[in-house]
């Protein structure tokens, strides 16, 4: 049985456009999980300390044969291999791959949180889904559009990416 997950990508060290693409890349290589849709990348004002570079954002939809827990250990494997040194919290970072929504699951473990906690007030989240997943409703029964036309504007400083 396959669930439909969400899945968000941020990366503002090395290159971000080319470490997004990269690892949208391997993450449809993996057995276990079939990419089916990709938004577009945002160029985006970091949220957290703010004294680093823009990030290069977006969203993936898969299908995945998965459970939670060892989606997310895949998705921590790719991390790995961008070099990611985990230093300041919501810092700069090469890679960081976010499972934003799993089916309509809920889960709140130490390890693994889903929805993200943060999506629902997080610009450079809800646009890129909104690209994929206009009619998605969160599992609280928000629709992202919605959600989206809530943000302020200092959350919508957010443009494509001119690539
Ligand atoms: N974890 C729990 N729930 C999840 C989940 N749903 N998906 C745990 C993935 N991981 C989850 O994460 C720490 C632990 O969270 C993991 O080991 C996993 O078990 P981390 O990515 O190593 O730590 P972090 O990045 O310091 O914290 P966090 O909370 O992941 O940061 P965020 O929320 O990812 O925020 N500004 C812009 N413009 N764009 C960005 O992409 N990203 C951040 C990071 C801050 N500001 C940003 C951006
Ligand atoms: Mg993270």
């Amino acid at each position: 049985m396959s669930v439909t997950a969400f899945i968000a990508l941020g990366s503002n060290l090395d290159n971000p456009v080319s470490q997004v693409n990269t690892a949208i890349g391997e993450i449809e290589h993996i057995h276990g999980i079939e990419l089916k849709a990709v938004s577009r990348l945002y160029r985006t004002a970091p949220v957290g300390p703010q004294d680093q570079d823009d990030f290069i954002n977006a969203v993936v939809k898969v299908e995945t044969t998965f459970p939670p827990l060892e989606l997310l250990d895949r998705l921590q494997e790719i991390e790995q291999k961008h070099h990611r040194i985990r230093t300041v919290h919501w810092g700069p970072r090469t890679l960081d791959l976010d499972i934003l929504l799993y089916g309509s699951e809920v889960i709140d473990s130490p390890r693994l949180k889903i929805p993200h906690p943060e999506m629902k007030r997080r610009g450079f989240v809800l646009v890129p889904l909104m690209d994929i997943a206009s009619e998605l409703v969160l599992p609280d029964g928000s629709p992202v559009s919605e959600l989206v036309a809530r943000l302020g504007p200092d959350d919508l400083k957010i443009r494509p990416a001119v690539l």
